[in-house]
Formats: C-alpha cells, structure tokens, sequence
C-alpha cells in the first residue's frame, strides 16, 4: 500500500494530464486471492475501487474523479476514501501452449513482455499500440483496445479465450481452460472486454497467439487526403498478400513529429496526408512496388528501416502532449463517410490547432485539438456530435472512461444504455468499482 502524496500523484493522473483526480491510497496486491482482500476491505468502507494498469489510457478511466466534485470529472455521492487498485504485481506468466497456439498472463504484465514471451515460441500476440512497454494485458482487454494491427487480428475481444477475475463482491471468476469449442453460456470474460474497470477487475487471461509473420514490409506514401488514403488502401487489400496494418495521419502531424522529434520529411516532397502500411509474406513488397498509384513512396523491410517508417505514425501521441494537453477524440465513421468527415472537422473544432490521424483500415481517426482549456468540453461535444451526425460512433478503440460520459447516447440507444445500467447494477449493486466511469 502506497500512501505517500508524491508517489500517489503519478496513479491520479492520467496520461494526457487532463484528467487528475482524488486518492487515499494505491493497493498493488499480487494475487487473484489478494485483490479479492482488497475488494471485500474496500466494500466494507464503501471505499470506491479505480483498477490501474498501465494508466496509459486516453479517457480518463484509469484515474480517480475529484472528490465533492459532481458530473464526469467527479464522483457522485458522499464516500470512503478512492483506493487505487494497481495490478502491477500481477505478473504471472505461463509457457506458451505451443499445440493450443494460447497463453495465460497476469493483469500486470505488459503487451510488449508478452509479445516478447510468445516470440520466442515462434507466435506473436495479436494487439500491438504505441503505448506496448505500459499498457497492461488487463488494461488492454478492460478497453478493449484495437491499435495498429486490428485490421489483420482484430479489436483485444477477439484474442481472449477466457478470463479470470474479481467481483464487487469478493467473488473470483476463473475461466483460463482455454477451449476454444466452449458454448456453455453467457461469454463472461468477453462481457469484461471493454467493461472499463466497471465490472471486475481482471486479474489473469487466456489468450490467443498467432504463428509470428514474417517477410514484413513497410511502405509509406503521400496521399491528398483521407478519402485518398481509404482509397489507396481498399486497393491495396486486394492486391497484396496480408495486410497488417493501415495508418493516416497529416502534414500538421509529420511537422510536429520533425520539429519535437527532430526527424526530417519522410518524402522527398510535403504531402497533405500520408498512409502507411505494413505487410507480410514473401511477394507483398513486390505487389506494394507495383502499385501504379504509388508514385512517391518509401518502403523498408529491414528491421531498422521499417522502425524508421513507422516513428512517423507512432511519435504522433507523445509530440502532441510534448505540445499542450489534448482534447483527445477517437472517433470512427463509416469509410465512405471518411472524406465529408473530415472536411467539416476543420470548420468544428476552428480556430484550435487540429491534428488527425489514426487507423484509416478501421475508419478509426483519432482527432487530437489544441489550444482549449481542459476544462472547456465544447471542441470534444462538436467532434461527437459531428462524427455521430456522419453515422460514426463516439469511441472507436479508447472506451468512454470519464470523458466521454455525457455523450455515450449519441453512439448507443436508452434501450442498449438501461441493459448496461442492468449489468452494472447486478454485478456491482453498489458502484464500488470505477464509478463515474461509463455511466
Ligand atoms: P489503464 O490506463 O491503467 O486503464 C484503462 C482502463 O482499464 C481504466 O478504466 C481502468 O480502470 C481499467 N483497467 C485497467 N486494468 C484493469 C484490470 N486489470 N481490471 C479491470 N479494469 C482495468 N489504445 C488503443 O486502443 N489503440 C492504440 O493504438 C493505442 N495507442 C496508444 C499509444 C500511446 C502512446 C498511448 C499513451 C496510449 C495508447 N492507447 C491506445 C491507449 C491505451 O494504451 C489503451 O487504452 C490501453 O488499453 C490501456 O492499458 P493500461 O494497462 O494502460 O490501462
Ligand atoms: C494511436 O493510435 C493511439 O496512436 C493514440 O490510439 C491516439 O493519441 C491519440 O489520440
Ligand atoms: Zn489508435
């Protein structure tokens, strides 16, 4: 148990530092048995529950509200103290089950350590994002996370075979056999997948691994925007082999990373946007080069060339914070909708400073704003309203946490939102575990 005010500091802010909240104290149990201590103690003080793991995330979910202090940013109610349930002692991590292509790992243990582990079994773990060396497997399945190769292996949801956990109530599920052919019942562990710390806290997984690619290629080039880009990548999925990832970002963006990060124009000229692709298998830089569209393009299959492509992409979410603190949008629309979007987000979010990139394989476009207070929610409300208003959703891969509360009915019905409330209340009759979160 941490108590100190300075240690305390860095699990009550968020990543971005816009969202900094209230705790008593942090928790790290080490044991499925521990958390289950912890969360039978903190039920007893009515002591509110926020689970930790990388606090990596991007909507504020992962730190505490303010206390006394009403709507999103707070927590309703007169309470016990805010515990923070840090899982970073949960580091189990089981021999790679090589004939199952499967492997369980604790809450704690971070998505690069276990993609490292199953590499060494000659297997790679399907979810990959910027934040890898923080971001925790309990994290990553409670937000459902997507990054850069959902397009190939799909959303954090479609790698876990089963989950074990702990209740509001002390109760711990456990559901780690790893049968793929299981129908019996309610999916728990897929219900805890995307459930925000919400629902249970998540302690260990099993999850899926898939044979390590190889053959990878990388190839970036410039586009005159986001219909172009969705474009070019539609005709790209066609043509070459396995695709694995398919990233945008913008010129705003490419001068940013150069003027913070210090690296020169990926191209031999500017372009006003950019999509980068990554694929597998032996003939895929072959039938990227014959491309008759690509007329500019930089393509790397050596290790350090392919890492010096996608810094481009990835440095995008350290620059912007080295710049401000962000108004931070995950988006997604329909692909057709990708270039009407994207057009009408300069005249929303005007006069701030606009940067837009993302997962264009997904429509997920990540709408990062500069320049208004943190406080001040009018840029977040226009970009929601203005992705719901072109058939898109208002949380791509990030979740809703805390701050996107107020405009979770723009992406999910009364009917959908009182069959969650439903859940939510049957599983943690007295909000012990992240409230102000999601609801
Ligand atoms: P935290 O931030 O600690 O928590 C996130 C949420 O999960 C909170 O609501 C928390 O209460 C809950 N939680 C955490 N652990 C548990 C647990 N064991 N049991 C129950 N609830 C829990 N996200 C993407 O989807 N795709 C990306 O490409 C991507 N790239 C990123 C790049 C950078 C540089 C950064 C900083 C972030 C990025 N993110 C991305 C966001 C973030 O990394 C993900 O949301 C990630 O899943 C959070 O994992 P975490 O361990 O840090 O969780
Ligand atoms: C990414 O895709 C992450 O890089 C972070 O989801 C997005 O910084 C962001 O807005
Ligand atoms: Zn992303």
């Amino acid at each position: 148990m941490l108590t100190s005010r300075d240690v305390l500091e860095g699990y009550v802010t968020d990543w971005t530092r816009r969202y900094r909240g209230t705790a008593a104290c942090v928790v790290a149990p080490g044991s499925a048995a521990e958390v289950a201590e912890v969360v039978r103690a903190c039920a007893r003080r009515d002591a509110p529950i926020v689970p930790q793991g990388g606090n990596t995330g991007l909507v504020g979910g992962s730190v505490p509200g303010q206390a006394g202090r009403a709507g999103p940013r707070g927590e309703a109610g007169t309470r016990g103290p805010t515990v923070v349930l840090s899982t970073r002692r949960l580091r189990r991590l089981e021999p790679v089950d090589v004939v199952a292509a499967q492997v369980t790992a604790g809450a704690g243990v971070t998505i690069a350590e276990l993609d490292a582990h199953a590499r060494l079994a000659g297997f790679g773990y399907g979810v990959d994002l910027g934040s890898r060396d923080s971001a925790t497997v309990g994290g990553t399945i409670a937000t459902n996370a997507g990054g850069v190769h959902a397009v190939r292996y799909g959303y954090t949801r479609a790698q876990l075979l089963g989950a074990e956990a702990v209740l509001a109530d002390g109760s711990v599920l456990s559901h780690l056999a790893g049968l793929t052919a299981d129908n019996a019942g309610y999916d728990l562990a897929g219900l805890l997948a995307g459930s925000e710390g919400t629902l249970g806290v998540i302690t260990a997984a099993r999850l899926r691994l898939w044979p390590a690619e190889t053959a990878l290629v990388v190839m970036l080039t410039g586009v005159a925007g986001i219909a172009a880009a969705a474009a070019l990548f539609a005709e790209i999925r066609g043509t070459t082999g396995r695709v694995r990832a398919a990233e945008y970002f913008e010129a705003a963006g490419v001068a940013l990373v150069g003027k913070v990060a210090g690296l020169p124009l990926p191209l031999a000229r500017e372009y006003p946007a950019y999509l980068l692709v990554e694929a597998a298998g032996a003939d895929a830089a072959q039938q990227l080069a014959e491309l008759p569209q690509l007329a500019d393009a930089a393509v790397a299959v050596d290790r350090a060339g392919r890492a010096r492509l996608w810094a481009y992409r990835e440095r995008h979410t350290e620059v912007i914070s080295a710049a401000g603190i962000p108004h931070k949008l995950d988006v997604a629309v329909p692909m057709s909708e990708l270039g009407a979007f994207r057009a009408a987000l300069a005249t929303a979010t005007m006069p701030h400073k606009l940067i837009v990139f993302g997962h264009i394989g997904a429509g997920n476009v990540h709408v990062n704003v500069l320049g208004p207070d943190p406080d001040d929610e009018r840029v977040d409300e226009a970009v929601l309203r203005l992705a719901a208003a072109h058939g898109g959703t208002v949380s791509a891969e990030h979740g809703i946490g805390r701050a996107k509360v107020r405009w979770l009915h723009l992406s999910r019905s009364g009917e959908e939102i009182a069959a969650m409330r439903a859940v939510k209340s049957a599983l943690d009759p007295s909000g012990l575990l992240n409230p102000g979160v999601l609801f």
